[in-house]
């Protein structure tokens, strides 16, 4: 099994920027890098996962995995993918498109893998089963470099809201620290880490307390859209709405990539080519 939490030196030699949820949006990422003058040989780009589904080109989103510049964490619908295809990964035949699991996926969005499917010889195309191996070597999340450069890349929030007491609970660079030494994430953690929305999308009505903050590096995440990148709490969401840019053309959407030491965020909007 893949690690769950992985560490990288941090990039002496060049930029790196955070992505937001590409959901198959794949040439709005490629305009940005233009538009950044991105060197693959110095810059890296991270990704806050969700990849794929909704949008236009899924699988060329996923092929960006083989790319030495492009890193990923896994989200919440690469998971749903992963447990679709679980039989398939083991043992490598498929005899149909349907959901066995309940795990949602087609519902969500992965319907473009039909394009993929080979009913004759009861397997996906090999373009197809590439990505796919990538993806589940995904981790759930990244540690980037050390001290003061240090950040974090998840697919949610790295807390944890108990709606009995009202409480928010926040893991801490130290945990983290754990976590590495373990080479594993708790259960309880993963959860939040791929679905939670406690900090980017509710009100917080009834919060009693919030734990410090402090001893948190940075922590960039997607999973929940708003026009703008924004941030909570060490969090910093850049998710600005990718796939809404391309299937309503919603000019308050867009893809964001960002830049990370300057904090500068560039977008891109979907445009028909
Ligand atoms: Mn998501």
């Amino acid at each position: 099994m893949p690690a769950m939490i992985k560490k990288l030196s941090a990039n002496s030699q060049g930029k790196d920027y955070v992505v937001g949820d590409l959901h198959g949006c794949f040439s709005m990422l490629e305009r940005l890098l233009q538009h950044v003058y991105f060197e693959p040989t110095r810059d890296r780009v991270f990704s806050v996962g969700d990849l794929i589904d909704r949008g236009p080109d899924s699988l060329r989103c996923l092929q960006l995995l083989a790319e030495p510049w492009f890193y990923a964490v896994q989200g919440n619908h690469e998971v749903m993918m992963l447990k679709f295809f679980q039989d398939y990964l083991t043992h490598g035949v498929l005899e149909d498109l349907v959901d066995h699991h309940q795990t949602g996926f087609l519902r969500y969005g992965g319907a473009w893998i039909e394009a993929y499917f080979r009913i004759d010889q009861q397997c996906m195309t090999d373009k197809f089963n590439h990505g796919l191996d990538l993806v589940s070597q995904l981790p759930l999340m990244l540690v980037v470099g050390n001290g003061p450069d240090r950040f974090h890349i998840v697919h949610a929030e790295l807390v944890s809201f108990n709606e009995l007491d009202a409480e928010l609970t926040i893991w801490l660079d130290d945990d983290i620290d754990r976590w590495l030494t373990l080479g594993k994430i708790p259960e309880s953690v993963t959860e939040c880490l791929l679905w939670g929305r406690s900090l980017m999308m509710r009100h917080y009505g009834q919060l009693s307390h919030i734990q410090a903050q402090t001893g948190l590096s940075p922590v960039f995440c997607g999973h929940s859209y708003a026009p703008e990148p924004r941030q909570v709490l060490s969090h910093v969401c850049v998710d600005t709405g990718a796939f809404k840019s391309f299937e309503s053309a919603d000019a308050h959407y867009n893809l964001t990539l960002f830049d990370i030491k300057d904090a500068i965020g560039y977008s891109a909007t979907y445009e028909k080519g």
